[in-house]
Order: structure tokens, then C-alpha cells, then sequence
């Protein structure tokens, strides 16, 4: 299973930190998530988290910002159902890159497959007070469920859990059949986010 590891800034922390300690900790996966972020911030944050994402060989992709995309040499990004549709972001950014839709149901994901994404982000798992405006969970159940009517429709897009996952999450998550998980808040709570991320692809990697 596949781990994308979700900015946050917390009292501790920036932006750039929570990035740094999860590439330290192992994960090859960022999205640079800044909700009301101004444009000297995706500027000077995106340039340094861009940078050390290179510097370790991960992924980068941003939220919500095609416009930033290229200037800040991103892989992809990850659209929201209020952000641009997937298929006017790929006209602007081509094969290339790496389009990510989030999803709350299995008309989402049927919406976002049809414009072309490359991954569906899909949740809330449970409740999770890192996003404002939290559609219902989903639990394991409704992971289930969408499996079954991907699979239904034809429909072979990975999906990616996030909300409110932690580690004791992952044995019965990937029994759904996800392909992946995203999450921030457990790793940057931790005591050590690094060891956590550790911990996290270690648990990943035997699933
Ligand atoms: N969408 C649903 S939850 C979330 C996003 C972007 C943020 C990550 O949540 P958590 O609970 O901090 O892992
Ligand atoms: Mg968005």
C-alpha cells in the first residue's frame, strides 16, 4: 500500500517541517496542502518543499494549485470537488503529470474517472479535525462498498483512504481492498513524526 503523506503546520511545526520529517521518515509521497496560503507563501514554501522532495527522489504534488504546478516543477495535483475538474487541469498540464480527485462517494470517483484522474483520494475514513467542511465518514464499510461498485463499473483507478487514519487503521484499511492511504495529523502528533512515519511504512510494507 502506497503512503501519501498530507502537509499541516501545527504549533511545532510549518509546512515545510511536517514535509521534511515525513521524506526523513521514509515516505516518497507529499501533497502540499496551505488552505488560504497567500502567493509569496506557495512561492518561498513550495520552493523548499519542491526541493526536498528532489532531493529525496519523492513525488510532489500540490492542492488544489494547477497554476502553480509547473512554476514550482510539482508532479501533479490534487483537485477538490470545488477546485478545477480534472479534465480542464489536464488540458492545461497534459499527460505528464499526476491528477489526483478527491472523492466522497462512488459518483465522485465515477465523475473524476470519466475526466481522466490518475488516483482517487477518498474519504473521510473518520472524523478528523485537519480539514474544515468534513463530508460523512465512510468507515470500513463504505470503503467496502465503493470497491465493490468500482469493480462493478470497471473501474481500476487506485484508491487512496484519508481522514483521521492512524496506524492500528492500516490491517483492517488494507482489508478493504484500498490501494493506499494519505494522512498528516497522526504523524505530526506523534512523539517523534519522524519514527512514526517509520513505523507507518514499516506496517505498510507488510500488508
Ligand atoms: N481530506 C480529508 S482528511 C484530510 C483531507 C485533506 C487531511 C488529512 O487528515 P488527517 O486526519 O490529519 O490524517
Ligand atoms: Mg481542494
Amino acid at each position: 500500500m502506497q503512503l501519501q503523506f498530507i502537509t499541516h503546520y501545527t504549533e511545532q511545526y510549518s509546512y515545510t517541517d511536517s514535509a521534511r520529517m515525513a521524506l526523513e521518515g521514509g515516505c516518497r509521497w507529499i501533497q502540499l496542502r496551505m488552505k488560504k496560503a497567500s502567493p509569496e507563501e506557495w512561492e518561498k514554501t513550495g520552493k523548499a518543499v519542491g526541493d526536498l522532495c528532489r532531493q529525496y527522489g519523492a513525488t510532489f504534488i500540490l492542492d488544489d494549485h494547477v497554476e502553480w504546478v509547473r512554476k514550482l516543477q510539482a508532479d501533479g495535483v490534487h483537485l477538490g470537488k470545488n477546485d478545477m475538474p480534472i479534465d480542464e487541469a489536464r488540458k492545461c498540464l497534459g499527460p505528464k503529470y499526476l491528477i489526483g480527485g478527491t472523492a466522497n462517494t462512488l459518483e465522485d470517483i465515477l465523475t473524476h474517472a470519466r475526466r481522466g484522474a490518475d488516483y482517487i483520494g477518498c474519504g473521510p475514513f473518520r472524523f478528523t479535525t485537519t480539514k474544515e467542511n468534513l463530508a460523512p465518514t465512510l468507515g470500513l464499510e463504505g470503503y467496502r462498498r465503493i470497491k465493490a461498485g468500482m469493480k462493478e463499473q470497471g473501474i481500476r483507478l487506485p484508491l487512496i483512504a484519508i481522514g483521521g487514519i492512524t496506524r492500528d487503521d492500516l490491517p483492517a484499511l488494507a482489508g478493504t481492498g484500498v490501494d493506499g492511504i494519505a494522512l498528516s495529523g497522526t504523524i505530526l502528533r506523534a512523539e517523534s513524526p519522524v519514527e512514526e512515519t517509520r513505523r507507518i511504512i514499516q506496517a505498510l510494507s507488510t500488508l
